[in-house]
């Protein structure tokens, strides 16, 4: 029986949508009758990337377009539906992993700057940026300097180098830092609740550097065949979700500082999905 059973390993990454979008596979899971062991916070796509492959987790939630870009090495495209293919059978075919069906979270890079900035330079796109960025100072997250769709990738396709560059290892305090004037420019991701409030403006990609970054529950493949119940369990919550429901789920933990445990567990009773 099931409480014989090892339990379910479920991972994520080191920042906040992370640990909330394993606290609700975690709880399904758990509705369910599974026996669940939670590495949240193992660090950053690598290392969660490693921990599936050598099995020390079982699954955890990635984004397509992290995935493209990262592990997989491919060509990016803005379509979302080439570049989920593209990922999953490459996972499939070269790490026994298993892409379950997307959510409908798009958490991409958004790069953003004050309005007022944006307002006085008359900026709207990545192109424009680039032809100003010589005297700006970009502060951005971990990973970001290195990755193909990061800084790297503003300069291949926009010819963007900026004056410097700053590493912000706690994610909100580059809008803090934004709103303060000591950076002019920074990566923020789609689902950051800031983006609701502040008055930022999004610059337009319009060279399409960026991928889709939809979100999928990434799962080894042989605890699906040992358990093909949980493709179901796992997919039940992707049509609830899409960037403004996480914006605000994201909300809740970082300006309200609830619990992931209880504000999965609300929202989870609010849709309907546990017992
Ligand atoms: N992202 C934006 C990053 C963080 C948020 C999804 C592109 C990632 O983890 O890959």
């Amino acid at each position: 029986t099931q409480a014989m059973a090892d339990p379910i390993v479920v991972g994520s990454k080191n920042f906040s949508e992370q640990y909330i979008l394993a606290e609700i596979y975690a709880e399904l899971l758990e509705n369910a009758g599974y026996e669940v062991e939670r590495k949240i916070n193992l660090g950053g796509t690598l290392i969660a990337h490693q921990a599936i492959t050598s099995g020390g987790i079982d699954l955890y939630p990635e984004y397509t377009g992290t995935a493209l870009t990262s592990v997989v090495h491919g060509t990016i495209s803005t379509d979302e539906q080439v570049v989920y293919d593209e990922v999953s059978d490459y996972y499939a075919d070269q790490l026994n992993l298993r892409w379950l069906a997307p959510t409908g979270i798009n958490n991409g890079y958004v790069i953003i700057m004050r309005d007022e900035t944006a307002k006085k330079d008359g900026l709207e796109s990545l192109s424009d940026l680039a032809s100003v960025a010589g005297d700006m100072v970009f502060g951005g997250g971990p990973e970001f300097p290195e990755r193909a769709d990061g800084l790297p990738g503003l300069e291949r396709v926009y010819g963007a180098t900026f004056k410097e560059f700053r590493q912000f290892t706690n994610l909100g305090l580059r809008y803090d830092a934004l709103n303060q004037g000591d950076i002019d420019v920074s990566n923020g991701y789609a689902t950051d609740w800031q983006l609701d409030s502040g008055d930022l403006k999004v610059l337009n990609d319009d060279k399409g550097l960026f991928p889709p970054y939809y979100v999928a529950p990434v799962v080894r493949q042989e605890v699906l065949d040992a358990h093909p119940d949980i493709q179901e369990i796992l997919e039940s919550v992707g049509s609830h979700l899409d960037n403004s429901i996480m914006r605000r789920l994201n909300a809740k933990f970082e300006r309200d500082h609830e619990e992931p445990a209880d504000i999965v567990a609300d929202f989870l009773h609010e849709e309907g999905l546990v017992d």
